[in-house]
């Protein structure tokens, strides 16, 4: 099934348009769950079942299981996904890039090793560094374009004839790069009237939007700068904000979810 279909399944599927970030820290994994011969498989197996009909979409950050050892966890997390929330996407968060033949291989870490629907992508390197990410019409390349922290000013605001080089990145993205309509952006939830321009330049774009939650995102002004004319477009992931949610209980981390989701309704109900 082409990326676009499987994006728009997964949004029908679930009503939603939730991402749930899965960033396992065993210092916040509950004690019951540490305890555990896999214990991040188990902390995720526990997020999983509390949210399969809430969510769009899963995000598990590879740097917290690569760091400690911990990928066949990850792996087994995505077949966990697969058979609880067939028609949620499953974005590998890794942020990768490099000369071809080893952004080759980095696809294939994501979508043949992990299985992932799509993978988070730099764009620094330029077309040919992105390309064997959008490869395949199956698959979904997500760039960066206005990440959501502090750092996110230093090179992405410097003009670039008459632009900020953020908007150029989404420019060429979208004008050149998304033949098979298998691409997106990341857009911070903390830059909502950079949302609101991208919005404006590139109607039709999903954009994948991190910093609701942790680290201070407002939802509603995401809403209102980012959805597009169908009251979609926007997978709004939230990590910490849902899995360390209350006493870290199933019933906490739905709760969580289902706040998120609820007003996400309610903030496109009030566009109309
Ligand atoms: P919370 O702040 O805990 O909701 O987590 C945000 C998640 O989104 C983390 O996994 C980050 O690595 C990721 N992220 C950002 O926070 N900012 C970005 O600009 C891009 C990403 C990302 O690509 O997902």
């Amino acid at each position: 099934m082409p990326f676009a279909e499987r994006l728009r399944q997964a949004h029908a599927a679930s009503g939603s348009l939730v991402c749930v970030g899965l960033d396992p820290d065993i210092n916040k994994i509950p004690p019951e769950l540490v305890r555990q011969p896999e214990p991040f498989l188990a902390f995720n197996r526990r997020i999983i079942d509390a949210t399969a009909d809430l969510a769009a979409a899963y995000k598990p950050q590879i740097a917290f299981y690569s760091a400690l050892g911990k990928e066949a966890e990850l792996a087994a997390s995505i077949a966990y996904i697969r058979e609880r929330a067939p028609n949620a996407l499953v974005i590998l968060d890794a942020k990768r890039n490099d000369i071809g033949n080893t952004a080759v291989a980095y696809a294939s870490e994501a979508f043949d090793r992990y299985g992932a629907d799509a993978v988070t992508v730099s764009p620094y390197m330029g077309e040919d560094s992105v390309r064997p990410f959008l490869a395949r019409p199956d698959r979904g390349a997500i760039l960066l374009c206005r990440t959501s922290n502090p750092g996110a000013r230093n090179f992405q605001d410097l003009q670039v004839d008459g632009l900020p080089l953020y908007r150029r990145v989404a420019e060429r993205a979208d004008r050149d790069w998304n033949a098979n309509q298998n691409l997106m952006l990341v857009v911070g939830a903390t830059y909502p009237a950079e949302m609101a321009e991208l919005r404006r330049a590139h109607p039709s774009l999903w954009f994948l939007v991190p910093g609701i939650g942790a680290q201070g995102g407002d939802l509603e002004s995401t809403l209102a700068a980012g959805l597009d004319a169908r009251g979609a477009g926007l997978l709004i992931n939230s990590s910490r904000g849902i899995i360390y949610a209350g006493d870290g209980s199933a019933n906490a981390i739905r709760a969580a979810a289902l706040d998120l989701h609820a007003s996400i309704i309610a903030g496109q109900h009030s566009r109309g």
